[in-house]
């Protein structure tokens, strides 16, 4: 393998032509990520609510119980208990249920343990052997009780309370929806790239400076067959570049552009993690130095787990491994909007003069592409929540953002829709054929994948008078039809998309469309055979496959729209069964292209070519995959004129004012070679299907702020007799002799791309 690193000191271009004398080191090793040390990311340790009967409810649950376990009668707990139980109450049902083991608890134990016995939670002590066996187990088994009552807003009475009156809804096959009439909502359809797109995402330009991010990382990736975080996860194999560094480089890249970092602000980050991601989120952020932010600018907020339930008396589970422990999973993304409350971090971030707040997803790499647009049409609009959202298609699985209106004019809301919902909800009210396709061919109702802009001048208010709580619903998998029985234990859950739910029927409630999927959406979250299953259904696979190739299918046609960039046309290709389109590999920094039209600023126009071309392709087996590869990772690099036939990678520091003009880069490029052609896979390969063999690579690293021209007006002048622009072509020996030298003169590097003769 040959990669030529070519580290370009300061001065060395144009300025230092008429200035400093030149110097050039050129070196053949590379890679090193740089991990600076310093941990930078401020954690904050979420409280356990206290029990607090101010802390409102959650919108559209039933009112708690009254804690308070004197008051109780005690006939009614010994009714609620296990018949075995109940026909031995006595006078204190604690006492029975805890056969002697009282007096190893605190008062607040017991407390728990009376209100969980009247609750009808009597047998999780039921088994329990006598004083002196196994002791510490039962009072870890109270520890998470309590931890597990303090958590949950209302305490666990709460959360038996509305269990029990939503698995009774469930089991009824009541509908959330009954009485609305749904209607397609206000929001706008835009063309990636139009000219109402760059205008909306310029407005947005403007509004991110004033932004707050939120990402919902508390998932883990269970589905994706991945053990580790996914926001560690490469977004793609050509930069390497995590899930994670990418948000937080588009953060600081439009913290730069839109002015904010010019004026000394800089835009916050929360990450909601849970006890599944934390820690390692935590780490991932230490080893990286939060991949350029600064103390404090990112927060972790770290959600809690909910118990799980085993039958229709929302009786609690205990762990199937651990007689002592109550199972439980996770509560859903829906508890980001408490979390920011509580943290106080969105009173925070509207003292600080901040008027929105972006939610996203864990592994969807293409947000920021579109979201610029949504949060120019919030701005625009005023809307006080905005969807971007992608087409879909009638039946499609995903939810359908939706306005439903009560006929009596007595509610409205503009809210996601399950698809199994929509298509019952339509047929019951407005269209007898239920979830079809409009004469576009598409659902007239937008599809929801949960990103979304919030203005903060009405959020901050609405979660004061929730406390944050979202309405909860529950999704248990019954034995059979009586629905007396479940498959495995469930839990109540909550969503981030039912935040309107609970807002006033005034409230702004819109939606943005970006009509090209593949610029807007394309997560990571399913295994390879549950992709390749999709697949095979015509259905987009959400894999690890696709996710990298849109994110270069994203990049090339937004050189084409903006610069009218030649890039060939795209190769069908297919790894561990899963087709995709095959693009040059083009992967543009977020510091290089913050927005689309960063990208017209750049790249002048018909400026760039990839090759190889469709007829090239054409000629040989071999050269089934597009091969070129283009990596721009800097703010300050522009294309003048640029041909690449391999792989060109350049890196420039900010304030080092690279011009590509005129360069041809001619090389033996990389390949993804299908796993099944490698050795010892990793996982992260294996879920994606191949491995990057790097087998040349021409890597201009410009460390130094400066401006220069590449290649020098000089060695284009006179490569010019020869082609048409200078040519560096794949040559090791050239490579080696090169670096051979510690440091050569401008002249030697303007031979190096004039034809590698050093
Ligand atoms: N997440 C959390 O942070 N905490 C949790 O408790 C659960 C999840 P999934 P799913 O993309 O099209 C969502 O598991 O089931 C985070 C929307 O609900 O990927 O596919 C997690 O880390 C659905 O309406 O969610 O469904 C990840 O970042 C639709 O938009 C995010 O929440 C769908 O995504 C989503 O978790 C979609």
């Amino acid at each position: 393998m040959a990669i030529r690193v070519l580290k370009l000191v300061a001065g060395v271009g144009v300025a230092a032509a008429a200035g400093a004398g030149a110097a050039v080191a050129i070196r053949k090793t590379k890679k090193g990520a740089g991990d600076a040390a310093g941990h930078q990311q401020r954690s904050i340790k979420m409280q356990p609510l206290s029990d607090d009967a101010a802390e409102p409810a959650a919108p559209g649950t039933p009112e708690p119980p009254v804690r308070d376990a004197e008051a109780a009668p005690a006939a009614a707990a010994a009714v609620q208990q296990e018949p075995a139980a109940a026909a031995a109450a006595s006078a204190d049902p604690v006492a029975d249920a805890l056969k002697g083991n009282e007096k190893l608890f605190s008062e607040q134990e017991l407390a728990i343990i009376r209100m969980l016995v009247e609750e009808g939670q009597a047998h999780l002590f039921a088994a329990w052997p006598a004083p002196g066996e196994a002791d510490a187990d039962k009072r870890r088994l109270l520890q998470q009780l309590v931890l597990l009552d303090a958590n949950y807003h209302g305490g666990l009475a709460a959360y038996i309370h509305n269990a029990k009156q939503l698995l009774a809804d469930s089991k009824e096959g009541r509908n959330a929806f009954d009485g609305y009439t749904p209607s397609v909502p206000e929001g706008e359809r835009l063309d990636f790239g139009s000219g109402r797109f760059l205008q909306l995402e310029g407005q947005g330009l403007e509004a991110a400076g004033k932004a707050a991010f939120v990402l919902v990382a508390g998932g883990l990736g269970e589905r994706l067959g991945y053990q580790g975080i996914k926001v560690a996860l490469p977004c793609e194999s050509a930069s390497g570049r995590c899930f994670l560094q990418l948000y937080i480089e588009s953060i600081l890249a439009l913290q730069d552009a839109s002015g904010a970092a010019a004026e000394g602000r800089r835009l916050p980050l929360a990450i909601m993690t849970s006890d599944d991601t934390h820690g390692r989120t935590e780490a991932l952020l230490k080893k990286h130095s939060n991949f350029g932010m600064e103390e404090g600018q990112v927060v972790l907020i770290k959600q809690e787990k909910v118990p799980c339930l085993i039958d229709n008396d929302a009786h609690l589970a205990l762990d199937p491994s651990d007689a002592y422990a109550v199972q439980t999973k996770p509560h859903g993304h829906g508890d980001v909007h408490g979390l920011l409350h509580r943290s106080g971090l969105t009173q925070q971030w509207q003292q600080q003069g901040l008027q929105w707040v972006c939610f996203f997803q864990d592994t969807n790499a293409l947000v920021f592409r579109a979201l610029l647009a949504a949060l120019g049409l919030s701005a625009a609009n005023d809307y006080d929540m905005n969807s971007l959202a992608v087409p879909r298609k009638a039946k499609e699985a995903i939810g359908a953002i939706t306005r439903l209106t009560k006929a009596d004019g007595s509610g409205a809301m503009t809210v996601n829709v399950e698809y199994n919902q929509l298509d019952p909800l339509l047929r019951s009210t407005i269209n007898k054929d239920g979830d079809v396709n409009d004469e576009s061919g598409w659902s007239p109702f937008p599809g929801n994948i949960n990103q979304l802009v919030l203005k903060l001048s009405s959020y901050v208010p609405q979660l004061a008078a929730t406390g944050g709580n979202i309405s909860e619903f529950v999704n248990p998998k019954y034995k059979d039809a009586t629905k007396t029985a479940f498959k495995s234990s469930t839990r109540l859950e909550c969503m981030m998309q039912d935040y309107p739910k609970a807002l006033p029927v005034d409230t702004k409630v819109g939606f943005t469309v970006v009509n090209q999927v593949w610029a807007t959406y394309s997560p990571v979250k399913n295994s390879p055979a549950d992709a390749r299953a999709k697949a095979a259904e015509g259905n987009p696979t959400h894999s690890a496959t696709t996710g990298e190739m849109d994110i270069y299918k994203a990049n090339c046609e937004a050189l084409m729209l903006m610069a009218g960039a030649d890039v060939g046309s795209p190769q069908e290709g297919m790894y561990i069964g899963i087709p995709v389109e095959e693009w040059p590999r083009v992967v543009l920094s977020p510091s290089f292209a913050p927005c689309l039209a960063a990208v017209k600023d750049k790249v002048a126009q018909g400026s760039l070519l990839l090759a190889p071309r469709q007829d090239k392709v054409a000629q040989g087996s071999l050269l089934l995959a597009p091969k070129s590869v283009l990596l721009l990772e800097g703010r300050d690099i522009s294309v003048k004129n640029l041909r690449v036939d391999g792989a060109l990678v350049v890196r420039a520091v900010p304030g080092a004012k690279v011009v590509l003009d005129g360069l041809t880069v001619s090389n033996q490029g990389w390949s993804w070679t299908p796993i099944e052609k490698v050795d010892s896979p990793t996982l992260e390969e294996a879920i994606r299907g191949f491995r990057v063999i790097r087998n040349e690579t021409l890597e201009l690293v410009f460390d130094q702020p400066g401006d220069y021209i590449v290649p020098q007006p000089a060695a284009a002048a006179a490569a010019a007799d020869e082609a048409p622009a200078a040519e560096v072509p794949g040559d090791e020996a050239a490579a080696a002799a090169t670096a051979a030298a510690a440091a050569v003169t401008a002249k030697t590097f303007e031979a190096v791309l004039a034809g590698g003769q050093a």
